[in-house]
């Protein structure tokens, strides 16, 4: 920013101690329910909403509040095949060799395979992208900073709002996804960080039966 930032006055209302115990049962219940879905619904949703939730993302702190990201949003039913067919030859190819075998084992029991249909079946993707610099009028490039760690944590922003919609999303990674860069056509200081199906789930759609790890096992308190 070059310009002098001016500062204001920040009101924040003051929650007590019953109430607060009660949002943070009542939200972590909410977050707990939302589960990584692969077989989507083709019912539409609104463009306002995905706006909205993509704002939403964007309100994540970012180094230096740079931003430094991008979300492509895509209903186009000829875009979302040519996604789907360069991420379904990627992923041919992690799955037949690529992939390292305890890779593999780690995800036999998900079930997952090369076929990626709810890449045009979901009505929306929302493909994130992460600038490591911001390009200038001029040409000259602005280095952006803490990227990966705000990008990553807009997108689980995203994720939540998506979520608290009542809509549900899956966090895809093809890999490489570098051909979502040159199907969408974006600058050269963008690059493709997650591809996110979005929508309703499926009428028969089904989840692993995971656990999630216990607080003794994800908390040390000192
Ligand atoms: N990107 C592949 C493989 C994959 C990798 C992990 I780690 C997962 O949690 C799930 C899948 C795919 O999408 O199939």
């Amino acid at each position: 920013m070059d310009q002098k930032l001016s500062f204001i006055p920040f009101h924040h209302p003051v929650v007590e101690a019953p109430e607060m115990y009660h949002r943070s049962e009542n939200f972590l219940h909410t977050m707990d329910q939302r589960r990584s879905i692969r077989s989507f619904s083709d019912k539409t949703v609104d463009r306002k909403v995905i706006e909205n939730v993509i704002m939403t993302a964007s309100t994540a702190p970012s180094g230096a509040h740079k931003q430094p990201w991008t979300f492509c949003a895509i209903s186009d039913p000829l875009i979302k095949k040519k996604i789907r067919e360069a991420a379904e030859a990627e992923e041919k190819i992690n799955y037949s060799g690529r992939m390292p075998d305890d890779w593999l084992e780690d995800l036999e029991p998900f079930g997952t395979d090369w076929h990626k249909p709810f890449l045009e079946i979901a009505p929306w993707l929302i493909v994130v992208f992460k600038k490591s610099y911001d390009l200038v009028p001029g040409g000259s490039r602005r280095k952006n900073y803490y990227v990966n760690e705000s990008v990553g944590i807009a997108t689980g922003m995203l994720l939540s709002a998506i979520h608290q919609v009542g809509l549900v999303a899956l966090t895809h990674t093809p890999s490489p996804m570098n051909f979502l860069e040159k199907i969408l056509n974006r600058p050269m200081n963008e690059k493709a960080f997650l591809l996110i199906p979005v929508g309703y789930p499926s009428q028969d759609a089904v989840v692993p039966a995971l656990e999630r790890k216990s607080a003794q096992e994800v908390i040390v308190f000192y």
